[in-house]
C-alpha cells in the first residue's frame, strides 16, 4: 500500500506580482494549490509515497496540475480528466503582514472536482493507502462531494486510517453553522483530526481552547488543536485493547502496524450530513492563517451540540502534548496548516512520539510561511530529523 492517499481539488493559483489589493495587481505568477495536494507533495519530498486523487478538466491547466504535482514525486496516476467541466483556479494578494489578511478570489463553482461523487471515484484508488487524507474543503464543493465525504468518513471495515483536517473556508459554505453541523459530523467519523482555534470558534462556536474543543470532539483517536504561531497541542487517546469493527480485526488499519501508525480507528458515529451546497464564492472570505490567542473563556454555540468547557474533562486516556511553534517571519501563511499536516503525518507513519510529531509538523510548516506559494521547500527527512532533535531551548 501507499504510505499516503489524498483526495481534493486543487487548483492552478495565481500569486500576485506585488502587494496590495486584488483589484490593484497587475499580473499574477503561476503556481499551484490545492490543500489535499499540498500534504501530498510535502508528504512525497519527506521520502513517503503519496498518491493525489482528483479530477481535473480535459484542458491546459489539469495538464499542469497533474504535471506539477507528479513532479513532486506524487502519484497522480487515478487523477481523473473531465471533459466537461474546468479545472479551478484561484487568485490571491500577497498577505499583510500584521494581519496575515489576504484577498482570494476562486473560480472553482462547477469545477471538474466538484464532480467527484460515489459514483464518479475511483474507490479502489481512494482506500489505496495506509493513510487517507482528507479534508473539509471537500465537503463545500457540491452536494456530490459532501455525500462522497460522509461515505469515506463512515464506520466500515478494512478502511483506511481517516485523516482529516478541517480546513474550514468561509468563502465556500453559505453560512457558518452549515458549515459547522458538516465539518463536525466528518471530523467524528475519522481517527485523526487537525483543527485551528480560529477554525473551532467560527465554526463550532467554540472559544474555550484545546480541552473545550477535544471535550466537543471526544471520537477520533488523535486530534490536533493548532494555536497559529504558539504552537499546536497533540490530545491522543490510548489505542483500543480489542479488535475494533473498522480495523483489519488484529487491531491494526490498513496492514499497518501500531508502532507505525501511531495512531488506530475508533467507532466514528455514523455520519447523516445532507446539508446543501451554495454553489457561489465570492472573493475575499479566506481566514487568515490561524495565529490563535491560547485560551479563551467558553461560549455556548448552537451548533455544538455537545459543547465542553475549560474544566470539561478531556478523553479519560489522553495523553496531552503540546509543542509551540518555530518563529519565523511569515511571507504568506497558506498552506502553512497542510505543511503541519504533512510533518504530522510523516512522523505518525515513521511511528514517531507525539512531541515528535508536534515538531515535525512545525518544521513544515515554517518551510511554508517563509515561501510565498503554498508549499515552500519542504525539508527532507534528515534535515527535519536534525532540527526535530534540538533541545527544548531551541524549540523555546
Ligand atoms: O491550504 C491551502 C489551500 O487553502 C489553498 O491551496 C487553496 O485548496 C485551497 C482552497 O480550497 O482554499
Amino acid at each position: 500500500a501507499v504510505d499516503v492517499v489524498t483526495l481534493g481539488e486543487s487548483m492552478v493559483t495565481f500569486l500576485p506580482s506585488r502587494p496590495g489589493r486584488l483589484a490593484d495587481v497587475p499580473s499574477f505568477d503561476r503556481a499551484i494549490g490545492g490543500a489535499e495536494s499540498n500534504v501530498a507533495c510535502a508528504l512525497a519530498a519527506a521520502g513517503h509515497t503519496a498518491k493525489w486523487v482528483s479530477r481535473v478538466g480535459a484542458d491546459g491547466f489539469g495538464d499542469h496540475l497533474t504535471e506539477a504535482i507528479g513532479a513532486y514525486g506524487v502519484d497522480t496516476s487515478a487523477v481523473q480528466r473531465d471533459p466537461t467541466r474546468p479545472t479551478g483556479i484561484y487568485f490571491r494578494t500577497a498577505s499583510d503582514r500584521s494581519t496575515d489578511a489576504h484577498e482570494v478570489a476562486y473560480y472553482r463553482t462547477g469545477s471538474a472536482a466538484s464532480a467527484m461523487s460515489k459514483a464518479t471515484a475511483d474507490m479502489a484508488a481512494i482506500h489505496s493507502g495506509r493513510i487517507l487524507h482528507l479534508s473539509g474543503i471537500t465537503a463545500a464543493l457540491s452536494p456530490d462531494c459532501r455525500t462522497l465525504m460522509t461515505a469515506l468518513t463512515a464506520p466500515a471495515p478494512h478502511r483506511p486510517l481517516i485523516s482529516f483536517d478541517v480546513n474550514y473556508r468561509a468563502g465556500l459554505w453559505p453560512t457558518p453553522s452549515k458549515a459547522g453541523a458538516t465539518l463536525l459530523t466528518l471530523a467524528r467519523g475519522a481517527d485523526l483530526v487537525f483543527v485551528g482555534e480560529d477554525e473551532a470558534e467560527e465554526a463550532w462556536g467554540i472559544t474555550g481552547g484545546p480541552t473545550a474543543i477535544r471535550a466537543a470532539l471526544p471520537e477520533p483517536r488523535v486530534l490536533v488543536v493548532k494555536a497559529g504561531s504558539q504552537g499546536a497541542t497533540a490530545f491522543e487517546a490510548a489505542p483500543p485493547t480489542h479488535p475494533h469493527p473498522t480495523t483489519d480485526g488484529r487491531g491494526r488499519v490498513g496492514g499497518c502496524p501500531p508502532a507505525a501508525d501511531g495512531v488506530s480507528t475508533r467507532s466514528p458515529s455514523k455520519a447523516t450530513d445532507s446539508t446543501p451546497d451554495r454553489g457561489r464564492i465570492p472573493p475575499g472570505a479566506h481566514p487568515a492563517h490561524p495565529h490563535g490567542e491560547g485560551e479563551r473563556t467558553t461560549a455556548r454555540h448552537p451548533h455544538t451540540p455537545r459543547q465542553g468547557d475549560r474544566t470539561a474533562a478531556p478523553h479519560p486516556s489522553d495523553t496531552i502534548t503540546f509543542v509551540p511553534a518555530l518563529q519565523v517571519d511569515v511571507v504568506a501563511p497558506v498552506g502553512a496548516g497542510d505543511a503541519f499536516a504533512a510533518g504530522f503525518l510523516s512522523a505518525t507513519l515513521r511511528g514517531l512520539p507525539p512531541r515528535a510529531r508536534l515538531r515535525h509538523g512545525h518544521l513544515m510548516a515554517a518551510a511554508t510561511l517563509t515561501d510565498p506559494g503554498d508549499l515552500g521547500a519542504p525539508p527532507d527527512r534528515d534535515h527535519a530529523d536534525r532540527l526535530a532533535a534540538l533541545d527544548d531551548d531551541a524549540w523555546g
